[in-house]
């Protein structure tokens, strides 16, 4: 079964093309020929994945998925949330990160949690996904891995954050892979019928 992965985000398609395996061949946008930007207007993380699937398929007629995610931090109303690829107002990663540090300054609540919401459109039937993995916000970033806000998440029940963990350990708990989990075993259900 072929399946685009609507992003362009190349960690999220290492992350996702790690735990897919064999079962499904993955797409690109590249690979469809898609070079548009994804629209992400919506205001909501499930708005905006349904949004960013349902560009691909009305456009390309490819059976797709999207990812839209975000960080949301308890102390600051859900911000970034939607807003978490260019918080700063760029989206560039470092600067995101020291906005949110600033905000939270010497807030002792550091409560947050990372959303994912999958859209998987399969011959026009949509259908979404939600992972969620609930954390703390660090002080200062810790570790070099991941992308986006890992190196100031630690998961709760861990010791080191996101950005500290190997792919495949980051894989066995995350928002994303959770979310991913739940579309696997709905393709597989598909794949018997
Ligand atoms: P696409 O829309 O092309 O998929 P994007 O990076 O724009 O890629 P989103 O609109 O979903 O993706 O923005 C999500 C942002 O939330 C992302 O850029 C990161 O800043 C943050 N984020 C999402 N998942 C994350 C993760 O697993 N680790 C760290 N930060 C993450």
């Amino acid at each position: 079964m072929e399946l685009c992965f609507a992003t362009n985000n190349q960690h999220k398609l290492d992350e996702v093309a790690g735990q897919l395996g064999n079962s499904f061949a993955l797409k690109t946008l590249r690979d469809i020929g898609c070079t548009d930007e994804l629209p992400e207007t919506t205001g909501t993380i499930a708005g905006n994945s349904r949004q960013k699937a349902e560009y691909v398929w009305t456009h390309f007629g490819v059976s797709c998925f999207a990812d839209d995610s975000g960080l949301e931090v308890d102390a600051l109303n859900g911000e970034p949330g939607v807003d978490s690829a260019h918080y700063s107002g760029s989206r560039d990663a470092e600067k995101n990160i020291e906005k949110l540090l600033t905000k939270l300054a010497d807030n002792g609540n550091r409560k947050a949690r990372f959303i994912t919401v999958f859209t998987l459109i399969l011959q026009g039937v949509e259908h979404q996904f939600e992972g969620v993995i609930e954390g703390q916000i660090l002080t200062e970033p810790r570790g070099e891995g991941g992308f986006g806000y890992d190196p100031v998440f630690l998961p709760d029940g861990h010791d080191r954050t996101f950005a500290e963990m190997r792919i495949e350990e980051k894989n066995g708990m995350s928002h994303r892979s959770r979310a991913l989990a739940q579309m696997i075993a709905y393709l597989e259900k598909q794949k018997g019928k």
